[in-house]
């Protein structure tokens, strides 16, 4: 079997099984976080998910190459959280999240699923999620969405974090929302501060939104 071969049946074998895990999910709203390393998904996560713990069930799954980092952050706010270790591999894939439900349980409301830091390969995984909400902070450059377009093409909504630090960078906001809905016009873009907190209602109001669009389908 030639390389291309493998991959196309990797992909294929992942598709079947995340058609298994969306079918489990029916009264569960599955979100994919994916960006570079460091761009503040965790941080994101801390922020907003402790709005929502007393008022639904909700767990999320960390995916990273190793550590239990941000596992460990993300239940000192007192959300549950499973992390996977991911070795060699870049990106989460389906067989990883069933893992992860095994000890979760599927009774939950909502699901957050924060992918192995990378632009690239987490796009072509699917993980049964609703959405894949794409972040991007103020420090990796306004062109990232034109040089890395497969990602901003599956993803349903877009962060730009980091706001606070505007000042300090060169990355022009308008251009970088322009470029976003170049590749993708359905995008929905939030600006956001995980420092001064900018944004972050709108961020928590976006989930609840797709919470109950879930439980309403
Ligand atoms: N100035 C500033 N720093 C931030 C903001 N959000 C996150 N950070 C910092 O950015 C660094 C990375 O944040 P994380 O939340 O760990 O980023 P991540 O995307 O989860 O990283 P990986 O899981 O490794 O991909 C940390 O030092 C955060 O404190 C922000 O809005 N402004
Ligand atoms: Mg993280």
């Amino acid at each position: 079997m030639g390389m291309v071969d493998v991959k196309a049946k990797i992909l294929e074998k992942n598709y079947s099984k995340a058609a298994v895990l969306r079918d489990k999910f029916k009264n569960t709203c599955v979100l994919n976080f994916v960006s570079s390393p460091g761009s503040g998904k965790t941080s994101i996560l801390e922020k907003v998910l402790v709005m929502f713990k007393d008022k639904y069930k909700l767990a999320v799954v960390e995916g990273d190459q190793q550590t239990t980092n941000d596992a460990d952050r993300i239940e000192a706010t007192g959300v549950t959280a499973y992390q996977v270790n991911t070795g060699r591999a870049c990106h989460l894939e389906a067989t990883d999240v069933e893992k992860a439900m095994a000890e979760l349980g599927y009774d939950l409301d909502l699901l957050i699923i924060e992918n192995v830091g990378n632009l690239v390969c987490p796009s072509q995984f699917d993980l049964g999620e609703d959405a894949k909400v794409i972040v991007l902070s103020t420090t990796e450059g306004d062109d990232k969405p034109i040089k890395y377009p497969v990602m901003f093409r599956v993803g349903s909504s877009f962060i730009i974090n980091k706001t606070d630090l505007l000042p300090y960078v060169e990355f022009d906001v308008d251009k970088c929302i322009g470029y976003a809905k170049g590749v993708n016009p359905e995008l929905e873009v939030f600006q956001a501060s995980c420092k001064t907190g900018e944004g972050l209602e709108e961020i928590a109001a976006y989930i609840e939104g797709m919470i109950a669009k879930k439980k309403n389908a």
